[in-house]
């Protein structure tokens, strides 16, 4: 058994070449990293790598992270600028034993050092979404930008490899130096090869206060399905932040187990996402509306 799944219809070609990967008896980590590289190098996704929409101060900061679920090691990265791809960054950074996290001018610097691809991430489109929205968001409350779209994937290898990672350019407006649950293991991407893995989108300021991704791998460790954990873990964190704060941001997961079995759950109307299995032809765009 070998399966994928990733958030955002926009993850159809990486995932495509990273179940081709997975069909041939491919590592995991290599899925991963070849379908995420291929959403960051797309340039018209909001939220992702190249082409990605900037901060306040009209500056491209990604955020990335990479799993793997049998060592449980991981690297990430935030607030990195002008570097083609993030997954790579982090996926190496996941090799150490420390300095798995690196934020800002350090992670920079270590990409630099260690020989990865630079390049100047702000496009002339996104030039356009930012000079037509600037002003009006300064006054604005932090929200997410209507058409998000943040790569996460889990892929399990034919071996029950599982490995996960995430890559994004956070929240459109968003201030220099803030990042999101996307990096943050627990919380964007959690993976545990005994288990399964899960990974989130969406406002990762409330994603972040249920650490969403581990809550849904402890609740398939504790029995429940992929489909059943990701509806639990979201739709109570909505209803929890709602009771206290009067509100929830968007919160949208996808969640795979080590048996091939997959989940979705959100609190928005047409969250998209893709899935490829050993068992279907091709891989499948899916949608989900809250009922
Ligand atoms: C963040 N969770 O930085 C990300 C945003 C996102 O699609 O998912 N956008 O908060």
């Amino acid at each position: 058994m070998w399966g994928m799944i990733a958030t955002w219809t926009m993850a159809l070609d990486g995932v495509t070449l990273g179940a081709e990967q997975l069909k041939s008896n491919g590592f995991a980590g290599d899925a991963i990293e070849a379908a995420i590289k291929d959403v960051e190098d797309g340039e018209y996704y909001k939220s992702v790598g190249y082409g990605g929409l900037p901060n306040e101060e009209m500056i491209v900061e990604l955020d990335a992270a990479y799993m793997d679920g049998d060592t449980l090691n991981f690297g990430a990265i935030g607030a990195v600028k002008d570097f083609a791809n993030p997954i790579s960054i982090a996926r190496s950074l996941s090799a150490n034993d420390f300095n798995n996290f690196l934020v800002g001018a350090g992670a920079e610097a270590y990409a630099s050092k260690a020989g990865f691809e630079r390049k100047t991430m702000l496009t002339d489109r996104a030039k356009i979404f930012y000079k037509n929205r600037v002003g009006d968001d300064r006054q604005k409350e932090l929200a997410p930008y209507a058409g998000h779209d943040t790569v996460g994937m889990v892929a399990l290898d034919a071996e029950g490899q599982l490995v996960g990672g995430t890559s994004t350019s956070g929240l459109f407006m968003k201030k220099a130096g803030r990042v999101g649950d996307s990096p943050i293991i627990g919380s964007g991407l959690y993976c545990d090869r005994a288990v399964g893995g899960a990974t989130a989108t969406g406002l990762g300021e409330d994603l972040m206060k249920g650490v969403t991704s581990f809550q849904i791998v402890q609740m398939m460790k504790a029995g429940l399905s992929p489909q059943e954990a990701c509806e639990k873990v979201v739709f109570e964190l909505d209803a929890d932040l709602t009771a206290r704060r009067g509100k929830s941001g968007d919160l949208s997961v996808v969640a795979m187990n080590t048996a091939g079995e997959w989940g979705c759950a959100s609190n928005i109307v047409n969250f998209s996402f893709v899935v490829a299995t050993a068992d279907a032809s091709e891989p499948t765009v899916y949608l989900t509306n809250r009922v």
